[in-house]
Formats: C-alpha cells, structure tokens, sequence
C-alpha cells in the first residue's frame, strides 16, 4: 500500500506542482508525507520561492522536518494548489475526508485553493461514498454540544453515530481547533447525494464542519496494487 501511496503523491507533485507556484496547501494523512517528499525533491532553488501552508499539527510538522518554509494560513488569500489524502473519493468527485480529524483546516485550505488535488491508495477509489469508507462521514463538532449532535444526527437518519475515542488517549479525539469528531454512518440512500447530505449534517447546530468535500476535488489519484496509477478528473 505504501508504494501505492507513493506513486499516486509523485504523479499528482509532478502534474500539478508546477515551478511557478508559490504558495501550496498540504494536507494530512499517510499519503502526504510522500507529497511533501517529492516537492522537496524539485529543489532548493524553487522550493526558497514558495510557502506551505499546513492543515493542522502533523501537516506543519511535515513541512518543518522537510526543511520547507511555513505559510500562515491568513498571509495568503489565495493558494496556488492544494494536495491532500482522501478516505473515499466517488466518480464525481466527492470525497469523505476526516479519517485523521483534520478536515476543518483541510477544507479552508481545499477551497482556498485555485486547485484541489486528492492523492490516495487503491482502497479510497470509490464508486458510491460509504461504500469503501465504513466508519460513516466525519463530524467535527463543538464539545459543548457533542451529545446533542449525536441526537440530531440519528434523527437525521445516522444509523449509529459514534464520539470518535482516543486510541493511545483516554476520552475522546480532540481535534488541532479543540473540537471533538463524530463518525456518522448513513445508509446509502444518503450517500447517493453527498451535497445534500452535507448541508443536512452542515445544519445541525454545534457541528463545525463536514467530512464530505463536493464540488471542491478537480483531480484525484489513486496509486494501484500493481505500480499503475488511476487519474480521476
Ligand atoms: O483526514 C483526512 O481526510 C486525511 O486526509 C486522511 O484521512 C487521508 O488518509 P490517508 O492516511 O490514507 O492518506
């Protein structure tokens, strides 16, 4: 899987990276560390012209590690590019994102982004949203109104919404905004419309922000099992 991830990172920094970019988003993930890698490897000269701009604490620490120069997120009203994984992407496009609870910053970045481009292994190439990804859409929601949300979101029609849990933490995920994550399945009569469910979920007072990008991801690549690359766009 990880050479997977590698070639999808590698085709989309060399397609979509260009000398003449100065400002990138980079996202979150296992997928983009190899993102991170392969703009390195376009050299120092053009990377001492560009600012990155991270989606959160692991992303900034890729950045750093990776000698490449930081970006605030409020220095720059528009991003050149952003690259960043995906837990599912459909045929449209659509995505669920918010596997690693990020996809707050994720999204401001995705949208602030003249392009969004999506890297993933073969497991996140979807057809039907919910299908791959069966933890349920991602939803970062204010801790004061956690359980609230659990309610609104089973009258939504979630069939088991559930407080993401720290692993290695006792409690809840804590997200890099301090906010908690709720996973929400949804059957797939739901999943059919991805943008509607979204400003359904959206709607729900205390909720902060949706794991489903719709209308945002122009191109998506997905590294196969066997070495070959799959391009959506
Ligand atoms: O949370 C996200 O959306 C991240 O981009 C992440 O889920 C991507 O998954 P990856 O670890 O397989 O790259």
């Amino acid at each position: 899987v990880e050479g997977a991830k590698r070639a999808a990172a590698y085709a989309a920094v060399d397609n979509h990276v260009k000398p003449q970019h100065t400002v990138i988003g980079i996202g979150s993930g296992s997928t983009v560390p190899y993102v991170v890698e392969r703009i390195a490897q376009q050299g120092e000269a053009v990377n001492a012209k560009r600012w990155f701009v991270p989606t959160g604490f692991q992303s900034r620490e890729l950045i750093i590690d990776a000698g490449l120069k930081l970006g605030d997120v409020d220095s720059f009203p528009f991003i050149d590019v952003t690259i960043d994984g995906a837990d599912e992407v459909d045929n449209a496009l659509n995505c669920i994102k918010g596997g690693g609870a990020c996809h707050l910053r994720e999204k401001v970045l995705a949208e602030a982004a003249k392009e969004f481009v999506v890297v993933a292994d073969y497991r996140k190439n979807g057809s039907l949203l919910g299908s791959k990804w069966a933890q349920g859409v991602p939803v970062e929601v204010a801790p004061f109104a956690y359980a609230k949300v659990l309610q609104n979101l089973k009258r939504l029609g979630s069939t088991n919404p559930q407080l993401r849990m720290g692993k290695a933490k006792a409690g809840p995920v804590v997200t890099d905004n301090g906010n908690f994550c709720i996973d929400a399945p949804f059957p797939e009569t739901y999943m059919r419309d991805p943008s509607d469910l979204l400003v359904r979920i959206k709607l729900i007072t205390g909720v902060v922000e949706v794991g489903l990008f719709c209308g945002i991801c122009k191109s998506a690549y997905f590294g196969n099992e066997d070495g070959t690359i799959t391009i959506k766009s």
